[in-house]
């Protein structure tokens, strides 16, 4: 399909905006207040990403997903956060959940458990960090023995998001402790319904507050041999392929966050009047909007970037990820995210007295951004992979 315009969208990717834009502003926006303060997660918000196909956009079709590249998919997360992070995070969540399957599965395993997941029957997890951290993946401890047809898995992980209501979780495990370091772990999938697996302790936390993030406990569970995914050893593998292709969910998110937030606060702006004119007719405030608006642009443009070449140069299988690619997927990370706290906090700076008040959204996007700077590896790991490729 040709282009609309060079660096924009096709006409397929605008339809997709136009349409989550608007599902975003009728039917996510006005509960985005009450589901903060409450802190559950949404059941009919996920029931809303089902009954609307955006839970596998960029899965494979042969899978009952709608393959329509990881742009799609950006695209989708950031209209979703300009009204509710936390709300984008369900389907990129699914998405980095899926991630492993739809790298590391063969058919059987694909045809198995993510259709479910492409259509958002089933929901997915992602289980990596540990209680002693999630950036030096090579160190984590949770340990998978194999015995016979099966391996027996013990260990925890710490703060997984959808950790409570997932179906499905790939789980990060030391299979041969003696081998060298990043090749002595597998990656499995889990189901909620194996005996030994619980989902404990909620997190109370600062920002996305209704997505559900838990300890998850694994003691004595039995996982079948055919719920491996890739071979014995592939697991390091398969976790750092899966965080290049979904720093940019994390990036679009921030997006959405800052372009809410930005929107907000013009529009503020040009309402607000102090000493007789628009407060965006000041200059202390118009500059704050006017960087806003380049930051915004640019981080955009650097995230569409990357969604190109992850869907134009990367085959979703286990292949070498090339370090151009790489370092554009941690550059939009850091980069949206950064934005993103920056930016919100300008935006509460802009709403002034109001701003701080939770009646209007601005301080809840400002809570909401910080996580992007940290989560799918912090913004200082970021930057050592971007230093890594150079
Ligand atoms: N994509 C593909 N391959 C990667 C990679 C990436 N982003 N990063 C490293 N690799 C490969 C390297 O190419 C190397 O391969 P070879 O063994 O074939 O040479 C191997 O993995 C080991 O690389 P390295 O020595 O750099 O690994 P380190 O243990 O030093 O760790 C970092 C590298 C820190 C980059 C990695 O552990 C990481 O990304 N950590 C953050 C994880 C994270 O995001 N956690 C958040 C929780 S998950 S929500």
């Amino acid at each position: 399909m040709p282009k609309t315009e060079r660096f924009g969208l096709t006409e397929e990717e605008q339809m997709l905006q136009d349409m989550v834009r608007r599902l975003a502003r009728e039917k996510v926006a006005p509960g985005a207040e009450e589901r903060d303060k409450v802190g559950e997660f949404p059941f009919d918000m996920l029931e809303l990403m089902r009954e609307n196909g955006l839970m596998g956009v960029d899965f494979p079709d042969e899978y009952d997903g709608m393959n329509a590249g990881m742009l799609s998919h950006c695209i989708v997360v950031e209209e979703l956060a300009k009204v509710d992070a936390s709300v984008a995070l369900i389907p990129s969540c699914q998405e980095l959940g899926c991630l492993p399957i739809i790298l590391a599965g063969n058919h059987e395993q694909k045809d198995k458990h993510l259709r479910p997941l492409a259509t958002g029957e089933k929901v997915a997890a992602f289980a990596l960090t540990e209680a002693r951290g999630g950036s030096d993946v090579a160190s984590l401890r949770t340990r998978a023995v194999r015995k016979g047809d099966r391996y027996v898995l013990n260990g925890t992980k710490q703060f997984i998001t959808n950790g409570g209501v997932a179906d499905t979780i790939a789980v990060y495990a030391v299979t041969e402790p003696d081998a060298p370091t990043h090749k002595n772990a597998s990656v499995f999938i889990v189901e909620k319904e194996f005996t030994g697996f619980s989902a404990s302790r909620k997190e109370s936390k600062l920002g996305i507050r209704c997505s559900d993030t838990r300890e998850l406990v694994f003691e004595d569970v039995e996982i079948p041999v055919e719920n491996r995914l890739g071979e014995e050893g592939d697991g390091f593998h398969i976790m750092m392929k899966t965080l290049d292709f979904s720093r940019p969910s994390v990036a679009s998110q921030a997006l959405g966050i800052a372009a809410g937030a930005f929107e907000y606060a013009t529009e503020y702006a040009k309402e607000r009047v102090t000493f007789g004119l628009p407060i965006i007719k000041h200059q202390a405030i118009a500059f704050k909007l006017a960087d806003m608006a380049m930051r915004i642009t640019a981080a955009r443009q650097l995230l569409y970037k990357t969604c190109d070449l992850l869907d134009s140069r990367c085959a979703k299988d286990l292949s070498k990820v090339p370090a151009e690619v790489i370092r554009h997927s941690s550059m939009s990370k850091a980069y949206c995210s950064d934005v993103a706290m920056w930016t919100t906090i300008e935006a509460v700076q802009v709403l002034g007295g109001y701003g701080y008040i939770t009646e209007y959204p601005v301080e809840r996007m400002m809570r909401d951004a910080k996580i992007t700077q940290i989560y799918e590896g912090t913004n200082e790991i970021q930057r050592l992979v971007i230093a890594g490729t150079l």
